[in-house]
């Protein structure tokens, strides 16, 4: 069938770009070369068929459970050598680089650059591996000047009278592609001597990889034990490996069998449930009629088993009208609701909504406890005020930054100076920083105000404290003043680059501070010895002291412990909370008491408000120094209003579920997309369609996260029916700004040294190990309407069963924009991967900017927008552009405008 061969070239392109083995890490302790010894005569001989393309120059010698033997054949005529003239100041110099094909390069900086070549293996789950050179054959040519990799600010090493690199083989960080380690293996067949300016080719070069046993691994069974029918993989994935590695049918034998999650998955729910989602924290009611009007049969319900569950944990709660047994139309739940919060920062940055999960009807439910207040004057302690924490943050503009959280001594290449491998791979990309989002930018020079409300700032001594979370943008050094109400400069902000800075102002005079309106002002001045100075604000913090005045009918606050003379503090405390409109005060603790016993009174300091005495014992703060809210007083009123939806039930946790392609999408695209998963159903796949909502609601209890989508797809893969699912298609687009825009399917944000956070699906399948490799396969259509995923459904099934095949097929598009570092970055694209040898290569490059003809009118295309045209209707199986663009353009020279395909492409359907 067409289809079946269609997928094979796919997904080789998808590795071969993948996977740059060149960038894998050496492990610590690289192997040196061994003496040479007669090759292991015990060792049984296992044939293969070699691996068709990335590995043509390596074959499998032998493969057992004590090692595996390779060597590398270099006929002597492949080296190849290349001059090249670089201008110094001395003039020209010729440099050499040597290759052979499919070679990649060592990019150590500060060494010759050498070529090399990366083989993967399949080894056993429960080993250590040695290398050793078991032969080698060489011959030696001089060389007078190797190209070198440049080092970092000019350092040269002094050059030696030995060859390099020393060791002939190096064993790369290993890593699992779903239950089949893969060990890269990268072979340095070209050493150089600059001061001999000599080089030894070794054509012959046969390696063995032996296996030492460990214990530490922690591998219950030996594999081989387990009988093979137990370890299914997919046909893909086969595939893959037949391709991929020098000994495939090893794969099989060594592989692990899946270890699928320990505990029983607990069946979906029966009972209706409801999800009730707040944005704020304080104190929230339901009333019946408000669950009946979102679609409740409240006559149903047994209000005793009312049970309201967050984050997998229950809530407890308090029932208004509960004590007849009738859920009537005037009852009400009553919780305390949180603010979500990021993992790391005061704002989520996916989502403002906290979701609790009520249902009702199996056992009984978690209620508050209720407490009776104290009367008479017992041994309490009064409290005049409390400290507080009010807290202000706008996430206003998203910001990367490319050095943060490096480890000691990580370096990167810098970014766009070119596809050189960096010195990092994503096994370890750094930490993303706790918050890329900022409230403002200030360019130096600067000055912005920043307003916040203060309520109930009472009036005392007691040193309050201000923070100011600020971030250097620049690379610079930052210097800065904040004034506070224009009253007092706090301390002068300097630190250096791009990196935090915490003002932080212990014993800030209350004084200073405004009941009401405050205003910070910031001052970025710039300093004459820096170009650019560029800061960030991203929150402003008080910690006050506050007075038991409530604003408008809400006062929460908590109880500062105060400790006597001989440092002990007297838990038991009397407060009187004022300024209420109305006397049907309650109070609640936000750890789930209520408090009843009081009641309030006419105050008569302040006509037409209420007062009311609340003495009882003092929760136990969570933390000394947080001054975190521990009550909430409130009138009747003043109870937040949650929003209310009836869930719709899914099972994605059951383990009689089976894919072999899943695609994940939002409901408004599940229609659309049916027909594709229908398609390759009948293709012989097990394909499912997932709700994208349905995986916050399994996955993360319902709160929008990204990583939800990683751990169903890790849950699929270890407990679905195997085989474990091969394909993952995501269907809708996104953005960074995912809570203004348009967002259906989420993706990971990973740090990029050198570019700072950025969006990756590949993270989405990389659950299996420590590693970078895939353990599905993962591609998204970036759907914005319907009709989007219904022309992208309809032309790819198309492609598949009318597709004629041709020469296209063989056809890559490489488009480079207006800019000499982007055609010579196609230029090695090219080169490097020898794509010549395996595609046609069609360049097109838009000419330099100073060629660029500035008379073509807007509405006529361009010269070279009609070449890219000509080779999008000639047809190609990848295209690929490296330049400028926007939303709507392809590079400055308008290689390509938005409205051009419309009038023009004739193949597009194709
Ligand atoms: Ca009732
Ligand atoms: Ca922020
Ligand atoms: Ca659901
Ligand atoms: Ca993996």
């Amino acid at each position: 069938r067409t289809t079946a061969r269609l997928w094979l070239p796919t997904l080789f392109i998808i590795f071969f770009f993948c996977l740059d083995f060149g960038a894998l890490p050496v492990r610590n302790g690289s192997a040196a070369a061994a003496p040479i010894t007669s090759r292991d005569q015990r060792s049984r001989t296992t044939t293969t068929r070699r691996s068709t393309v990335l590995q043509r120059n390596v074959e499998l010698v032998s493969a057992t459970a004590q090692g595996v033997t390779i060597q590398l054949l270099i006929p002597e005529s492949d080296f190849r050598f290349n001059s090249s003239n670089t201008e110094t100041e001395t003039g020209k110099v010729e440099n050499q680089t040597i290759s052979f094909s499919n070679c990649r390069f060592t990019t150590e900086p500060g060494t010759p650059r050498l070529p090399v070549q990366t083989t993967l293996l399949a080894v056993p789950a429960d080993v250590d591996f040695q290398l050793r050179i078991v032969e080698k054959r060489f011959s030696t040519r001089s060389a007078e000047r190797i190209v070198y990799t440049p080092a970092p600010r000019g350092a040269t090493q002094p050059q030696k009278d030995r060859f390099s690199p020393d060791s002939l083989a190096e064993i790369r960080e290993d890593g699992w592609m779903r239950e089949n380690r893969i060990l890269p293996i990268q072979l340095n067949p070209v050493q150089y001597n600059p001061v001999r300016r000599e080089v030894r080719l070794y054509h012959r070069l046969v390696v063995e990889v032996r296996f030492i046993k460990t214990l530490t691994r922690g591998v219950k069974a030996s594999p081989s034990a387990i009988p093979s029918g137990l370890r299914p993989e997919s046909a893909a994935y086969n595939a893959i490996f037949n391709n991929l590695l020098i000994n495939p049918q090893n794969a099989e034998q060594w592989r692990l069998p899946i270890a699928r999650a320990p505990s029983a998955p607990s069946a979906p729910s029966m009972h209706p449930q409801y999800k009730i989602s707040v944005t704020e924290s304080g104190m929230y009611s339901i009333t019946a009629s408000e669950l009946a009007a979102a679609g409740a049969d409240i006559t149903a319900i047994m209000p005793r088993t009312l049970k309201l569950i967050n984050r997998g944990n229950q809530v407890p709660i308090f029932v208004r009208g509960e004590g007849d047994d009738k859920f009537d139309p005037t009852d009400e739940i009553i919780f305390y609701g949180e603010r979500q919060h990021g993992e790391n920062s005061y704002i989520d940055p996916f989502t403002d909504e906290n979701v609790y999960w009520l249902s009702w009807n199996s056992g009984p439910g978690s209620r508050m406890v209720t407490k009776t207040a104290f009367t008479g004057t017992s041994d309490t302690q009064d409290h005049k005020l409390f400290l507080t924490r009010a807290h202000f943050e706008k996430d206003n503009t998203f910001r990367r930054f490319r050095d943060v959280n490096l480890a000691e001594g990580q370096t990167y290449e810098e970014f766009g100076a070119g596809l050189q491998t960096r010195s990092f791979t994503l096994t370890e990309l750094p930490a993303l920083p706790d918050d890329s989002w900022f409230w403002a930018q200030l360019t130096a020079p600067a000055s912005k105000s920043f307003n916040f409300m203060l309520v109930g700032l009472a009036n005392t001594a007691r040193p309050a404290t201000l923070r100011v979370s600020l971030h250097g943008r620049s690379n610079t050094g930052h210097d800065c003043d904040i004034w506070l109400n224009d009253k007092i400069r706090l301390e002068e902000a300097r630190w250096t680059g791009e990196t935090k800075y915490q003002l932080q102002n212990q014993e800030l005079s209350q004084s200073f501070l405004q009941d009401g309106r405050n205003v910070l002002q910031i001052m970025n001045p710039g300093s004459p010895e820096e170009l650019i100075d560029i800061i960030l604000l991203n929150w402003i913090q008080v910690d006050y002291w506050r007075n038991f005045d409530a604003k408008s009918d809400v006062l929460p606050f908590a109880i500062t412990p105060f400790p006597d003379e001989t440092g002990a503090v007297n838990p038991n405390f009397e407060v009187i909370l004022k300024n209420f409109s109305t006397p049907d005060i309650e109070i609640y603790g936000i750890d789930g008491t209520r408090y009843d016993g009081m009641s309030a009174l006419v105050d008569e300091d302040a006509p037409g408000t209420y007062r009311i005495i609340f003495r009882s014992t003092q929760i136990r703060p969570k933390d000394e120094k947080d001054p975190a809210v521990q009550y909430i007083a409130l009138t009747r009123n003043q109870f937040r209003k949650p929003k209310i939806s009836v869930d719709t039930p899914s099972d994605l946790r059951g383990t009689h579920n089976g894919a072999d392609h899943i695609t994940i999408t939002h409901a408004k695209f599940i229609n659309d997309v049916q027909p594709l998963a229908d398609f390759r159903n009948q293709q012989g796949m097990r394909s499912k369609v997932v709700d994208v909502q349905d995986i916050y609601d399994e996955f993360n209890h319902g709160i929008l996260n990204p990583n939800a989508i990683r751990e169903f797809l890790k849950y699929a893969y270890s407990n679905w029916q195997p085989p474990a699912p091969t394909y993952v298609l995501l269907v809708g687009d996104t953005h960074i700004d995912i809570k203004n825009n348009i967002n259906f399917v989420p993706t990971i944000r990973v740090q990029i040294p050198g570019y700072g956070s950025s969006a990756s699906d590949h993270q989405f399948v990389t659950f299996r190990g420590e590693d970078s490799f895939p353990d599905m396969l993962i591609g998204r259509m970036p759907a914005n309407t319907r009709v989007d995923a219904r022309i992208f459904v309809e032309r790819t099934i198309n492609h598949e069963t009318s597709s004629p095949a041709g020469p296209w097929h063989k056809r890559l598009l490489m488009l480079a924009g207006s800019d000499n570092t982007f055609h010579s970055q196609i230029d090695r694209l090219i080169s490097r991967n020898q794509l010549r040898n395996r595609y046609e290569t069609e360049r097109i490059y838009a000419p330099y900017k100073d060629e660029l003809d500035l008379s073509i009118d807007e509405s006529v295309i361009t010269p070279i927008a009609r070449q890219v045209i000509d080779g999008f209707n000639n047809g190609a199986s990848l295209i690929n552009y490296i330049g400028h663009g926007g939303g709507g353009i392809w590079s400055d020279s308008r290689m390509l405008d938005f409205e051009d395909p419309e009038q023009n492409l004739t193949y597009i359907s194709q």
